[in-house]
């Protein structure tokens, strides 16, 4: 019997829809970009919650004091992101709805975070925090980011992989976290260069299907030339034979023949 390579040109076929599966999703100004300031965010992006602000490297100066004092410019560059938050108190938030998502497809999203801080003559929020992230109605959480201290604050990228997606619209929202265990009054959290991925269906590469696929097809071939030119059994001495004490090792062979 020839082997068959049928298997070959099915892989092929999923490579293809792998590639087209990568198509980012058209997410608008994730870069962020817009005149800074308190209480504002760059279009698309919308006011959910409270004052969420758009920033700049070295932080801006609002009525009583600076938010993300310092701070240095964000891998993405330009302007960001920037939402404070309390424990059981209040927490900010802005969103944007992602269009053009393919259902039953599964999304990341990946952005730059840092703890930026916010010093301010009636409160310093400079507790450990996060980002909660959702994604329809999915929410993630980021990894806790400590204050590493004015001037020096660090970014951070991050990487959310959220389910498959049950609409073609679906709203992304980032709200600030206060985590519990800080001393201080709150937390200041920024975000930069946000994008939305399709997460990429990982199938073997042609080549290596190639491989396989002959490489199981020869297995194949080798294993029956050898059952079909596989000698008569050896006769076995009396005392390994069947009935005798002690396994019996040709049942198995038996059976091929
Ligand atoms: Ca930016
Ligand atoms: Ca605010």
């Amino acid at each position: 019997m020839k082997p068959s390579y049928t298997l070959v040109p099915s892989i092929f076929v999923l490579s293809i829809l792998a590639v087209f599966n990568a198509t980012a999703a058209p997410i608008i100004n994730g870069d962020f970009q817009g005149p800074v300031g308190t209480n504002r965010v760059p279009a698309p992006w919308a006011i959910v919650n409270l004052t969420p602000d758009t920033l700049q490297a070295g932080g801006i100066p609002f009525g009583n004091g600076t938010a993300a004092p310092g701070i240095p410019a964000s891998p993405n560059g330009g302007t960001f992101g920037g939402a404070q938050a309390e424990l059981g108190v209040f927490s900010e938030s802005f969103e944007q709805d992602i269009a053009g998502l393919i259902i039953g497809t599964a999304y990341r999203v990946i952005f730059h975070q840092a703890n930026a801080g916010y010093i301010a003559q009636n409160a310093h929020r400079l507790d450990p925090g996060r980002w909660e992230v959702t994604f329809g109605a999915q929410p993630l959480q980021t990894p806790v980011l400590a204050w590493a201290g004015q001037n020096v604050q660090t970014w951070h990228e991050v990487t959310l992989n959220f389910g498959n997606a049950v609409a073609v619209s679906q709203t992304l929202r980032f709200r600030a976290v206060d985590v519990a265990g800080g001393t201080w009054r709150g937390t200041g959290m920024a975000v930069d260069g946000i994008r939305v991925e399709a997460v990429p269906v990982i199938v073997p590469e042609p080549a290596t299907g190639l491989l396989v696929a002959l490489g199981g097809s020869c297995a194949l071939a080798v294993a029956r030339t050898r059952r079909l030119r596989s000698p008569i059994p050896p006769r076995l001495p009396l005392s390994r034979r069947p009935g005798a004490a002690g396994e019996d090792e040709a049942g198995e062979t038996g059976d091929e023949s």
